[in-house]
């Protein structure tokens, strides 16, 4: 059933709003028998890739052409690391990162969906690496949303920010998931030189992005641009919930 050319998505100089009406799943180098919906890349102006992969099961993804974070949105995966025998079990809420070059394949036992964020790395002048005997490069790591624990933006309740990568100024991008209570909204207008790309994982509300005013809700995809302004409330019965990227931890200067 066609829309008669209508739907919620937009394309802006400063930002995107991508609807899942509007999803066009192309073949990916490295992925078989899955699908990538690719949601943001260099060609609007971003400095890193973000995709949604649809995996069939027994399908494989292996490593990509940068350092890469992915998590898991729907189904069982595992992920083989070189040397090691048994691999890992993912599930939703799953959550990796490889180091550029870091040897891995994700297969999935059932179907799967999997958000993935692919950035070149920016290496931190030695001159900032306040620990000299720090190691240099970031390092891989596995872990589980629901285990980290939540901080209240700004001391308000009801707004929980999951820091997802370590604290380290080691990696050059964050990703965190952001949970508004009904309700809750971001405390100011921001804007700022770190670009970001979400994913509306629960809930929905009103985005504020530049100058437009938009409903979004699960499912929905936003990139904007360094110095778009955003600003987010949630409305409804239940939390809105977002899987956020941001460039970080770098003089805006490289
Ligand atoms: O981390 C952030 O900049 C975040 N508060 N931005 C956002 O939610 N749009
Ligand atoms: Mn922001």
């Amino acid at each position: 059933m066609h829309n008669l050319g209508q739907t919620r998505s937009a394309n802006h100089r400063d930002h995107l709003l991508l609807t899942p009406d509007t999803f066009i799943r192309t073949p990916l180098p490295g992925l078989t028998n899955g699908l990538a919906i690719v949601h943001v890349a260099p060609p609007t102006g971003a400095a890193f890739t973000m995709m949604t992969l649809e995996i069939a099961a027994d399908g494989k993804l292996i490593q990509g052409p940068s350092q890469r974070f992915l998590y898991v949105l729907e189904g069982n995966l595992k992920l083989d690391e070189p040397g090691k025998s048994i691999p890992h079990d993912l599930s939703p809420g799953s959550y990796a990162y490889f180091p550029t070059g870091y040897e891995h394949t994700l297969t999935a036992v059932t179907p799967a969906r999997v958000a993935v964020i692919d950035k070149p790395f920016l290496p931190l002048d030695p001159l900032y690496i306040n620990d000299p005997g720090a190691d240099p490069d970031p390092w891989f790591l596995l872990n589980r949303e629901p285990d980290i624990a939540p901080v209240a933006l700004n001391g308000d309740p009801g707004l929980q920010v999951r820091s997802l990568l370590p604290d380290s100024h080691i990696f050059d991008f964050a990703v965190n998931t952001m949970t508004y209570d009904p309700g809750a909204a971001l405390s100011q207008v921001e804007i700022h030189y770190m670009e970001h790309g979400l994913l509306m994982l629960e809930g929905g509300g009103i985005y504020r992005l530049g100058d437009s005013w938009y409903p979004t809700k699960a499912g929905d995809f936003i990139w904007m641009s360094a110095y778009c302004p955003q600003w987010f409330g949630a409305i409804g019965k239940a939390p809105a919930k977002y899987l956020i990227y941001k460039d970080f931890n770098r003089h805006p200067l490289g």
